[in-house]
């Protein structure tokens, strides 16, 4: 009976905590004896712990132009074997939060994330670890990140945008871990957004030289076209409305200057507002994008109507000024020119007093 329960009861009790969660400690504690964390595996022989990384993707955030920046909600997982955890169970152990400080895990992060939660402890993030008996591990994380991501906005708003995520550890260098996907593409959750379409994802994994050393990365770049309907809404059709408008001057009476002035300044500053309230939103680069240019041939239109307003209104004016003077001078030939350089003269307020002296030669 003595030796009976001296052999069972550990047996018992493993068999007991695998149900309950309360003595997960000594089942972690007898798991992990002898087990060095610091180190990596396969440290002792030499060759690098080979990570096989791969990438859930629950949505994505709003990007951001104005910061050039856009967010990301993922699972992130990595693969590795450890052969020091190898044949201790004939099961799989799956351990979470707090207690993944037993094990030994890789420190990836970021390259390109400005915030990210990454880097931080198992305890306060969505993590996750199952140690197969074989010794395979695999660790999962819930990863938000907000990513820079550097745009051309030269062809806006009809851009596709290529964003990308760099990982790789921080501290190990080639000799000690190496990246790899052990996927082929990326799994996307929601791919709905608002102004963007997902157009998929492209995994490469590449070697970074640094001065420090070699550092293995993962990079996953995601493609997204920008859907054109909130532009054609806020921008296209009012800006189409807002030209033809500009036209109603030509049928305006060429006398009416005030109210054929105004409503050409009126949709220049229309123009100009939608220019101002689209720009807004958007990095003050140095160069014009696709709808700039749109904009500010709408806006070369409406000034021409407006200009053409003026040159009617001082033609006009000047023409009614000549017909007083032929009527003065009726049996002198007025050669066109003339004409024109007395229009011109008339409209800029020389010859006022010509009036006058044709009254006084008369
Ligand atoms: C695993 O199972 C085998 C037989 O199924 C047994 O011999 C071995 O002792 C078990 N190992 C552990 C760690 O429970
Ligand atoms: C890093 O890689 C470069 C070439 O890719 C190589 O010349 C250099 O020796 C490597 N450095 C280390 C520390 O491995
Ligand atoms: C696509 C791919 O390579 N998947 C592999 C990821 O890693 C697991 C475990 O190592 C394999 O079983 C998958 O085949």
């Amino acid at each position: 009976m003595e030796t009976f329960s001296k052999i069972h009861l550990p047996v018992l009790l493993l068999l007991a905590c695998f149900r309950s969660v309360n003595c997960n400690d000594d089942v972690i504690s007898t798991f992990f004896a002898g087990y060095d964390k610091a180190v990596r595996p396969d440290f002792d022989k030499g060759k690098p712990t080979t990570i096989m990384a791969d990438l859930y993707v629950e949505s994505f955030g709003n990007i951001e132009e104005a910061n050039m920046e856009y967010k990301v909600y993922s699972y992130f997982r990595q693969r590795w074997t450890d052969s020091r955890l190898a044949g201790k169970l004939n099961r799989t152990l799956t351990i979470k939060t707090a207690d993944i400080e037993n094990i030994w895990v890789p420190d990836p992060y970021c390259y390109n994330a400005r915030e990210s939660n990454m880097m931080m402890p198992d305890a306060e993030i969505h993590s996750s670890v199952s140690i197969q008996p074989s010794g395979d591990v695999l660790y999962s994380k819930g990863v938000t990140v907000l990513a820079s991501c550097n745009m051309d906005l030269r062809s806006f708003p009809h851009d596709s945008q290529a964003c990308y995520l760099k990982f790789g550890s921080y501290s190990y260098s080639t000799a000690d871990i190496v990246f790899k996907w052990n996927a082929t593409d990326v799994a996307v959750g929601t791919e709905q957004m608002a102004q963007f379409e997902y157009r998929g994802a492209e995994l490469s994994s590449d070697i970074v030289v640094f001065a420090i050393g070699n550092y293995s990365i993962v990079t996953v770049t995601f493609s997204f076209k920008r859907r054109v309907g909130y532009y054609l809404i806020q921008v296209y059709f009012p800006d189409m409305f807002v030209v033809a408008l500009s036209w109603i001057v030509f049928w305006m009476d060429k006398d009416d200057m005030g109210n054929r002035m105004a409503l050409g300044i009126t949709t220049i500053l229309t123009i100009m507002f939608l220019l101002g309230s689209l720009n807004g939103t958007l990095p003050k680069v140095s160069y014009p994008k696709a709808l700039d240019w749109y904009l500010l041939m709408s806006f070369t239109f409406v000034f021409l109507s407006l200009v053409e307003c003026m040159v009617v209104f001082v033609l006009n004016l000047s023409a009614a000024e000549d017909k007083e003077q032929i009527k003065c001078k009726v049996n002198r030939e007025v050669p066109l020119s003339r004409k024109i350089s007395t229009s011109i003269k008339g409209a800029i307020g020389i010859n006022k007093d010509k009036k006058l002296s044709c009254n006084k030669r008369t």
